[in-house]
């Protein structure tokens, strides 16, 4: 009857920091010994089990002292979860209740048991933070609506531009035809010349007229003076010197001396002189009239231009060719409308970027984007734009930390958003921030802290952030022995 009670005490002692998986072992065998539970070849004598003293690697001979550095003590917790802590808390005159609520770790009577109280504030905590994520998740599926809902304004904006911007092309392509005809028409130095042409065209004609007129007179003095010298060449052939005459002598004389100078001039030049001008006129007037736009009309043209220098009418450069207003307003338009194609384009290509780019799971941080929020933390008022920037201000300060960078990455139960180049801190860095997002009712900054110097670190709550549990068991699961 003593040895079983002193068995029993024994068995106590021994047990003392076992989970209920875990009793088996620790039985004496028949030879009293007792087997490491990680390597059962290390066999020591059931009665050092739980003497204070390590012998087994893995720790497993001391599961109810601190005597094992790898050992870990089991605690029942009735009525709360059980849970394994660490060998290094045991007796050692602390009432660990976070971890071992009904205060087994210690010795007897020293922390009465309040695994009642721990319980029930385990739990409203965990219901109100299944509160906290019921209603996130409510604010969450909103905030993914809002997020299709922009994703498809996006979609309508890109769809108008591009009608816009086919509009716009064509209005360009009406321009730069525009422009091409008015290239082609006459040019203001032209239209000039074709008004002078046609105010002289009567004029010219008079002396076409005239010159013709002219040419005929003097083909008739031409033939006159032909037959005048033919009569005064006879005279000097057949006169009779005998006679002695002095007016006939004279005359004779006078004929010859005339004849051997003026008379052949006027006859090759005045008459070449009067041929060429007829010619101009000529060719200046051609079937289709001056206003005929031919490259011949052009040829005709610099001719006359030529002609005009050579004659010491026109200086012999040409003015610079000068655009009509018309023209120079077409070209005007055609530059203004190639702007604005270009505007639509590059407006066009930024949203299709955007509309491209993903904005955490379901898009649902696209929903965000005008989002700012501002709250204090410490000494200073902090507020994060979303997809902007983030201002830290106080102090009579006014500090830029970071600016979105387009990084979102999911984690398990948050979401991080990197914001870099802020303001260059003063003999430090270029300040940039950690932002860690996770689930809560509403967009709130919870903590800043500055772990390096101008390097930020700052906290979220936000129902963007909010993630179903993806496995809700593992949370309520059993406690297992990994012994
Ligand atoms: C300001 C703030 C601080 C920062 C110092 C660095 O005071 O932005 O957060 O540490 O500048 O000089």
């Amino acid at each position: 009857m003593r040895f079983t009670y002193l068995l029993a005490i024994g068995n106590a002692v021994a047990t003392r920091g076992v989970s209920p998986e875990n009793e088996k072992y620790y039985v004496p065998d028949a030879d009293g010994m007792f087997s490491c539970i990680s390597d059962p070849s290390v066999k020591i004598p059931f009665s050092q089990v739980n003497d204070d003293y390590c012998d087994c690697p893995d720790g497993s001979d001391e599961p109810g002292t601190s005597a094992c550095t790898n050992g870990r003590f089991y605690c029942e917790n009735k009525g709360h979860v059980p849970s394994f802590i660490s060998a290094r808390y045991v007796n050692d005159g602390k009432c660990d209740y976070e971890m071992c609520c009904d205060g087994s770790d210690e010795a007897p009577g020293l922390c009465p048991n309040k695994c009642a109280e721990v319980h029930e504030r385990v739990e409203n905590e965990k219901k109100a933070a299944r509160d906290t994520l019921n209603k996130g998740l409510a604010a969450r599926e909103q905030l993914v609506h809002k997020a299709a809902e922009v994703r498809s304004q996006l979609s309508k904006e890109i769809e108008e531009k591009t009608k816009e911007l086919e509009a716009a092309k064509l209005r360009l392509k009406e321009a730069e035809q525009r422009a091409a005809d008015l290239s082609n028409a006459p040019d203001e130095v032209d239209e000039e010349l074709e008004a002078k042409f046609e105010l002289s065209r009567g004029a010219v004609k008079e002396a076409y007229k005239a010159v013709d007129d002219l040419k005929r007179r003097l083909a008739e003095r031409s033939e006159a003076y032909d037959k005048l010298f033919k009569i005064l060449e006879t005279m000097k052939n057949d006169y009779n010197p005998n006679f002695n005459d002095a007016a006939v002598k004279q005359a004779i004389q006078n004929w010859q001396e005339m004849a051997s100078n003026q008379v052949k001039n006027i006859e090759d030049t005045s008459i070449k002189g009067v041929d060429e001008v007829v010619g101009y006129i000529d060719a200046l007037y051609p079937k289709g009239g001056a206003n005929a736009q031919t490259g011949l009309w052009q040829d005709l043209k610099n001719s006359l231009r030529t002609w005009l220098v050579n004659q010491r009418v026109l200086p012999p450069s040409a003015a610079p060719k000068q655009h009509s207003k018309s023209h120079k307003d077409a070209e005007d338009a055609v530059n203004t409308l190639k702007k604005e194609v270009q505007k639509i384009e590059t407006d066009i290509e930024k949203k299709q970027q955007d509309l491209k780019s993903e904005n955490g799971p379901q898009d649902v941080f696209r929903a965000l984007k005008d989002v700012c929020v501002k709250n204090r933390y410490g000494e200073y008022d902090y507020e994060v734009c979303f997809y902007g920037k983030i201002t830290q201000t106080g102090n009579g300060q006014n500090t830029k930390l970071g600016v979105f960078n387009g990084k979102i990455e999911v984690g398990l139960d948050s979401i991080r958003l990197g914001f870099t180049n802020g303001a260059k801190c003063w003999e430090g860095p270029v300040r940039s921030v950690d932002v860690t997002v996770r689930c809560g009712v509403e967009d709130r900054v919870i903590k800043v802290a500055e772990p390096e110097k101008c390097i930020y670190s700052l906290d979220m709550l936000s129902p963007a952030a909010c993630i179903p549990p993806s496995n809700p068991e593992k949370e309520a699961g059993p406690v297992k022995d990994e012994l």
